[in-house]
C-alpha cells in the first residue's frame, strides 16, 4: 500500500491532486483543516493498493482504449434513444395535428426543444384530441420560486459548471431576500476558497449587507457550520466548478454533504450549452439532493428549448432566472408563466424581448 499526504487551499484542490497522482482507486484515510504558515488549508492523507499501471502509450493502445470506453452504457443508451426516435418519427405525422398545434410544435423545434420532448408532446396531443398544447406542456415543467417560504430546509448549495453564474446568483438572491425581508438571517458560505475570486465576492457582499460569512475548507468546517444551524434561516453555500474527473456526488462525500438531508442543491446552468454538454452535466451533477435548476445568462441566449429539455430529463423545477450582469434587477424567483413567456415569446423576466 502506498500512502501520501496532500495539502492544498481547499479539499477540492487536494482531492484533485490525490486523483492525479494516485488515480481513481485511491482511498481517503483522513481529510482535515490544518493551519499552514498561519493560514487555513486542507490536508488529505490518501492511499492506494498498488501504483496505478499506466496503459501503454502507443498509438494502437490509445485507439483501443478509446474504442473500449466508447461502448459504455451512455453510448448504448443514446443508441437506444436513437432507435426509439427512428421508430417514432414516421408515426409523428403532422397531419394528425390541428394547424395551431402544428405551429406550436414547429416553434418548439426552432427553439431547440429536443426530439424526445417533441415526441412526448406529440403523443400528448394525439391522446387528447384537439386540446391546447399548453395542457400537454404544463405538467412537463414546474417552478419552485427561490424564497425561504418555499423551502423548509436551511442549507442550500449552488452547483454547476465553471463560470455558469453560481456565485452571482447566490449573492443576488441573498441580497434580494434580505431586502424583501430584512429580518431573514442569512449566512453566505464559500466552499470555493481556492480560486479566490468567488470567495472575495461573497465575503465583500456579506460584510456590506450585514450577512454572516463562513468558509468551508474541509468537512470539519461544515460540521461547525451545522452546529450553528439554529442561528440562520438560510445558509447559502457557493460550490466551486468541479474538476473534470470529479462528480458532484464524489465532491459531496468529500465534504460530508452527501449525508445531509437538510441540504438542497440548486444546479446553475446557461441555456446555450450544447446537447452533448447538457448530457454530460446530467451525469456529472446527478444527486438525490438536487432540488431545482437556476437558469442564468438568459440575456445571452438565442433559444430557450433547453429549459424545457432539462425539466423533462431531470424532473427538476426551475427556481430562479437570471438575465443580466448587474447586481440589481437581474435575477428573479421563477414562475411557470415566466418560463413559458421565455420559451414562446422570447421575453425575459424584465419584459425585454430577445432578438
Ligand atoms: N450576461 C450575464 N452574465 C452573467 C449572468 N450571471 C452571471 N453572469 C456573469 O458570468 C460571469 C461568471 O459568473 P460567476 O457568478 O462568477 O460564475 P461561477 O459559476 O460562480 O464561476 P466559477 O466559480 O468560476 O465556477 C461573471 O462575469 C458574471 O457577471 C447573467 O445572468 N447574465
Ligand atoms: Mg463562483
Amino acid at each position: 500500500m502506498r500512502m501520501k499526504t496532500f495539502k492544498a487551499a481547499t479539499s477540492t484542490a487536494a482531492f484533485a491532486k490525490v486523483k492525479a497522482e494516485l488515480g481513481e482507486e485511491a482511498v481517503i484515510l483522513s481529510n482535515k483543516t490544518i493551519s499552514d504558515n498561519g493560514s487555513k488549508c486542507c490536508e488529505i492523507v490518501a492511499a492506494v493498493e498498488n501504483s496505478p499501471i499506466r496503459p501503454a502509450t502507443t498509438r494502437d493502445a490509445v485507439v483501443d482504449d478509446a474504442l473500449g470506453d466508447a461502448v459504455g452504457w451512455q453510448r448504448e443508451w443514446s443508441q437506444i434513444k436513437g432507435h426509439i426516435m427512428a421508430l417514432m418519427k414516421p408515426q409523428m405525422d403532422p397531419r394528425h395535428l390541428s394547424p395551431k398545434q402544428k405551429i406550436a410544435m414547429d416553434y418548439l423545434e426552432r427553439e431547440d426543444v429536443d426530439e424526445t420532448v417533441l415526441a412526448r408532446v406529440y403523443c400528448g396531443l394525439r391522446e387528447n384530441g384537439n386540446d391546447s398544447i399548453m395542457k400537454v406542456l404544463d405538467p412537463m415543467l414546474k417552478a419552485a420560486p427561490f424564497k425561504p417560504a418555499n423551502w423548509s430546509n436551511t442549507f442550500h448549495a449552488f452547483a454547476g459548471p465553471g463560470g455558469a453564474g453560481k456565485t452571482s446568483s447566490l449573492v443576488r438572491l441573498a441580497l434580494k431576500i434580505k431586502k424583501e425581508n430584512p429580518k431573514t438571517r442569512i449566512c453566505l458560505a464559500t466552499a470555493d476558497g481556492g480560486r479566490g475570486k468567488g470567495r472575495l465576492v461573497l465575503k465583500h457582499y456579506a460584510e456590506l449587507s450585514g450577512l454572516a460569512f463562513r468558509e468551508i475548507i474541509t468537512r470539519d468546517d461544515l460540521s461547525l457550520l451545522r452546529e450553528e444551524e439554529k442561528n440562520f434561516d438560510m445558509v447559502l453555500i457557493d460550490l466551486p466548478g468541479l474538476p473534470a474527473k470529479t462528480s458532484l456526488e464524489e465532491w459531496l462525500t468529500l465534504y460530508g454533504m452527501r449525508a445531509m438531508d437538510d441540504l438542497s442543491i440548486h444546479l446553475v446552468l446557461n441555456p446555450y450549452y450544447s446537447t452533448a454538454q447538457f448530457n454530460r452535466f446530467v451525469e456529472k451533477y446527478k444527486s438525490e439532493q438536487l432540488a431545482s435548476v437556476i437558469w442564468t445568462k438568459l440575456d445571452e441566449a438565442c433559444t430557450f428549448g433547453s429549459v424545457l429539455n432539462m425539466a423533462f430529463a431531470s424532473g427538476l423545477p426551475v427556481s430562479a432566472l437570471s438575465y443580466g450582469t448587474g447586481l440589481k434587477n437581474s435575477i428573479i424567483e421563477a414562475s411557470e408563466e415566466m418560463v413559458w413567456r421565455l420559451l414562446f415569446k422570447r421575453t425575459l423576466p424584465n419584459g425585454e424581448i430577445q432578438p
